[in-house]
């Protein structure tokens, strides 16, 4: 059953440095807007970040949604990837390469599990300044299972010339 009872608050974390990332991450709040059972409830500013991991790729622009969504996690995570897929993300391998867009499951509600397709929150957040700041914009009161508040992730965490951009 794809439904569930109870709305959970899930925050997404959307990124890209492939082919126009401003319009990829733009596209990106589009279709968040669009999953079924699902309501699009705020999103950030857009980031430009310097990557992590290989250094010989382009920067990346990140940002970050908030749903409100009756769907289970896992449920979530398909849709996810068929909005990647269908902005023309391919999979080569490469850890932490270029990609079109990337979209991922920060966190929903008070979850905390790890298996082989999901780990929730996702592990990379805490280190992150990519991801901290702009969840941080959206909602300065989340409580992040396992990590804490954000309010005090955020400060902690080297701003490494993040810069907001002005739409
Ligand atoms: N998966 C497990 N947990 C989750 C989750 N919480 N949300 C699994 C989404 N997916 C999750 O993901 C690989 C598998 O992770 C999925 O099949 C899913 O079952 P992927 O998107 O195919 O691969 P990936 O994104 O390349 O791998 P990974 O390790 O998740 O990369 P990251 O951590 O997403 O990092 N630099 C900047 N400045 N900004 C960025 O956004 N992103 C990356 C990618 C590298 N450098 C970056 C950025
Ligand atoms: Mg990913």
């Amino acid at each position: 059953m794809m439904r569930n009872q109870f709305i959970t608050d899930a925050y997404i974390g959307i990124g890209s440095n492939l082919q126009n990332p401003f319009f990829q991450v733009a596209g990106a709040m589009e279709q968040l807007a669009l999953i079924e059972h699902s309501e699009l409830h705020s999103f950030s500013s857009l980031y430009s970040s310097r990557p992590m991991g290989p250094p010989d790729q382009p920067p990346y622009v990140n940002a970050v949604a908030w749903l409100k969504t009756r769907l289970a996690v896992h449920p979530l995570l398909l849709k996810l990837q068929a909005i990647e897929n269908e902005q023309g993300r391919t999979r080569d391998g490469e850890r932490w390469g270029p990609r079109t867009l990337d979209l991922d499951i920060l966190v929903y509600g008070n979850y905390s599990l790890k298996n082989q397709v999901l780990t929730v929150p996702h592990p990379g957040i805490k280190s992150r300044e990519f991801v901290l700041y702009p969840l941080h914009e959206v909602n300065k009161n989340l409580m992040i299972p396992n990590l804490g508040a954000i309010h005090r992730l955020q400060p902690r965490c080297y701003a490494n010339g993040l810069t907001r951009l002005s739409l």
